[in-house]
């Protein structure tokens, strides 16, 4: 990575800059699964973070980090915002997430495996009142338990929320493994507001995203193992999706491929991240990279093109 860091005194906090190739954040993290939420300028990076000491045995992960740029290239750490020990109901497995802002206020969806009361992964929201919190459990218990799906055997199939706000403030939570799904949420953000729906996509994996570019609706996800991520698109967020093929395929190193889109401006950037970094990245020592993505002129998506070199043009 060509990386050039300076640590700044931010209050209490120490914060590091880094700019740089693909992976981003080598020395110090190991980031996965990213998801980003535009706010204000600025861009907020939401990941986990992989402590697994080497490639051999399964993920460990404990907290979710964040991170912020307003230029894409140039980025600030604030280190870990939100931990499994933040929810009294999760005893471990700090699995995919996303944040989402609604009427000013920052909705931290995480995955966490549950207690043994309620067994298997769960899906819980802490809540904040800035992109960097603080943050604390909006409930007090998990949104999504293993109970509430049982038409699959595992019990890993409740994880990797995807949250998003339709144009009349509708929002919905999408979420799965194996088996893809979603619900309305309720206007607090934290209960469900109807039925959990089945939704029909070929070779669904994991990492369910889900954006809106003009008037189409777009869902990409994890397909197969090692993942490729493709993607649906819909003239509702409701669907019917439509299946439109690949979007990226298998990232170096990594069976797993975790995706988050966003536009920021004026440019379109696929967020995502590999086992690259070397010399000991691999399958449960991940980092985040991240490169430029492109429409057709008919609204389907050029697929991915994995770079070393990052993105090298600062956003204006
Ligand atoms: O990071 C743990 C799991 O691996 C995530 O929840 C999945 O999306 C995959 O990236």
């Amino acid at each position: 990575m060509t990386s050039n860091l300076k640590t700044l005194a931010a209050g209490s906090l120490m914060l590091a800059a880094s700019a740089g190739a693909n992976p981003l954040f080598t020395d110090q993290y190991r980031t996965a699964d990213p998801a980003a939420l535009v706010h204000d300028g600025t861009v907020y990076l939401y990941t986990g973070h992989d402590e697994a000491k080497d490639n051999k045995g399964f993920f460990k992960m404990n907290d979710w980090l964040v991170f912020s740029s307003t230029d894409m290239v140039n980025w600030q750490r604030h280190g870990p915002r939100l931990s499994v020990t933040d929810f009294s109901w999760a005893k471990g497995d700090a699995w995919a997430s996303q944040a989402i802002e609604k009427d000013g206020k920052f909705y931290w969806y995480i995955t966490a495996r549950h207690k043994d009361d309620k067994p298997g992964f769960a899906i819980g929201v802490a809540v904040g009142d800035s992109p960097l919190g603080p943050f604390k459990d909006a409930r007090g218990s998990a949104l999504i338990t293993n109970d509430m799906t049982t038409d699959t055997p595992n019990d890993w199939d409740d994880i990797d929320p995807s949250v998003f706000i339709d144009d009349d403030g509708q929002a919905y939570l999408f979420w799965g493994n194996t088996k893809p799904r979603y619900a309305k949420l309720k206007a607090n953000m934290t209960e469900l507001d109807g039925p959990i729906e089945p939704l029909d996509l070929p070779d669904f994996t994991e990492a369910i995203w889900v954006h809106k570019k003009g008037e189409l609706y777009y869902l990409s996800y994890a397909s197969d193992f090692p993942e490729k991520i493709v993607y649906a698109t819909s003239s509702s967020i409701k669907g019917p999706w439509q299946y439109r093929g690949i979007l990226n395929e298998v990232a170096g190193n990594s069976p797993t491929n975790h995706q988050a889109i966003i536009e920021f401006k004026g440019k379109d950037y696929f967020i995502y991240h590999t086992g690259a970094a070397q010399p000991d990245g691999g399958e449960f020592r991940r980092s985040v990279a991240i490169d430029r993505l492109y429409y057709n002129p008919d609204g389907t998506l050029k697929r991915v093109v994995m770079t070393s070199e990052g993105i090298t043009e600062a956003a204006k």
